[in-house]
């Protein structure tokens, strides 16, 4: 017999595999059950954000969202709140990592890491002219879109400029140790903006050289590499690109190149376009305060979704009376004590429909996913007439409704039944008779 499939839902996203996980999130592959759209969901775990103070950091990581609307950054389209539940909404890119090539493919040529790089300084620049930087970019926030853009993720450790201290500087360490500046290491207050070059300087050396700059398995002995900006470029890099990251990886933050003197730099101006913005804003980011509170009028219901149990038409047919006579009629009374119908309606507005007919006969209305159990609240001839339908998924549109007798009387039923047929009509498609009247 075919299986019913288990579905967890989040409002109208159905959710699917785990795509990553992280310390605070793990983020899945959803859909827009709405638009069949796929979307990233980053789910956190409300005691766990709150337990580590983390509620303010990540308040604070989607008003910076909100305000990046750049091609090459994942942009965040909604988000939403359960009890226990923080679900961040994002655009879903299918390239995966840009990292990942370099370990499939090794090093790249200077035309295609220059592409890349060209798209990785347009997102830092609009970024740092929001007064927002990353501050945390390394390879994992560098993802690829079907046409193999770069697609910047995660400003979980991005802070605004207003954050900053009476000194003018951040003063958060993070972030992985090979991609962070030495003035963030030396946490003595640092400027997010030449730290965020800083970044970008050890991603380009990455993808021209193929292994990192600076790399010890002794922590110390890394810090110690960064803080001296101690690389050496390898023999096949050209002198300009040399030349540019050497002046990117520039130990001292104050000499170090900035994003227009990087824009006229010979290297990087072969081939360059600015970034082409063409966007259609369909967020709906107003209730960000209200789903870290404990209101429920705004969260979003989850639920483990049972799909109609689905039926092929082998099983459509060996259920139909043609060839299924057992249990079709009661064996004292001579009447039905079990009928089906189909429906081209959803299994939803089905099962909205039988309540409603059902009620106003006295029928006290129980659900279970797409199972049904009507009770008579007056007893009959014999005992409460009890009554269970199950829906079965024939086609996507075509549903078969099951009503069968669990308890009581089985003319009773059948007059029930009647009355309930009546209010479905603009339900039902064709009865057992209709289908009956189509075998002979
Ligand atoms: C978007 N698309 C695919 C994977 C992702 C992982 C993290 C954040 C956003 C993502």
């Amino acid at each position: 017999m075919s299986q019913s499939k288990i579905k967890r839902r989040v409002g109208k996203y159905e959710i699917g595999r785990t795509i990553g996980e992280g310390t605070f999130a793990k983020v899945k592959f959803a859909r827009n059950t709405e638009t069949g759209e796929p979307v990233a969901l980053k789910i956190l775990d409300k005691e766990k954000v709150l337990k580590h103070k983390m509620a303010e950091q990540i308040k604070r990581e989607i008003a910076t969202m909100k305000l990046i609307k750049h091609p090459n950054v994942v942009r965040l389209y909604e988000i939403m709140g359960s009890k226990t539940k923080i679900f961040i909404v994002l655009e879903y890119v299918t390239g995966g990592e840009l990292f990942d090539k370099i370990v499939n493919n090794g090093r790249m040529r200077e035309d295609e890491a220059r592409r890349y790089f060209h798209q990785l300084i347009n997102v830092v620049d609009y970024c740092h002219s929001r007064g927002v930087y990353h501050r945390d970019l390394k390879p994992e926030n560098l993802l690829l879109d079907a046409y193999g853009n770069l697609k910047v993720s995660d400003f979980g450790l991005s802070a605004l400029s207003k954050q900053v201290r009476d000194d003018g500087l951040l003063h958060t360490t993070c972030g992985t140790p090979n991609y962070v500046a030495p003035e963030v290491l030396d946490d003595g207050g640092y400027d997010g903006a030449t730290a965020d070059l800083w970044s970008c300087g050890v991603i380009l050396f990455v993808l021209l050289a193929g292994y990192l700059p600076f790399d010890d398995s002794n922590l110390m002995n890394l810090y110690k590499k960064i803080s001296a900006a101690e690389f050496t470029c390898p023999t096949w890099l050209s002198f300009s690109a040399m030349k540019l990251i050497t002046q990117i990886l520039d130990p001292n933050p104050m000499t170090r190149i900035t994003i227009p003197e990087i824009l006229k730099d010979e290297w990087f101006k072969k081939g360059y376009k600015p970034p082409v913005f063409k966007e259609k804003d369909d967020t709906n980011l107003d209730n960000v305060e209200a789903v870290f509170k404990d209101y429920e009028e705004h969260h979003v219901t989850e639920q483990r979704d049972e799909q109609p149990t689905a039926m092929n038409a082998f099983e459509l047919i060996s259920m139909s009376k043609g060839l299924n006579l057992g249990n079709l009629f009661d064996a004292e009374e001579g009447f039905k004590r079990e009928t089906r119908f189909t429906s081209k309606c959803p299994a939803n507005e089905i099962i909205h429909k039988i309540e409603e007919a059902a009620k106003p006969l006295g029928f006290d209305v129980h659900k279970k996913n797409y199972k049904m159990r009507l009770q008579n609240l007056k007893a009959g001839r014999k005992g409460n007439l009890n009554v269970a339908t199950e829906i079965f998924q024939v086609a996507p549109s075509l549903h078969m409704v099951e009503v069968r007798k669990a308890k009581g009387d089985t003319l009773e039923f059948n007059t029930f039944y009647k009355s309930l047929s009546t209010c479905l009509e603009d339900v039902v498609w064709k009865t057992e008779e209709d289908m009956k009247e189509l075998h002979v």
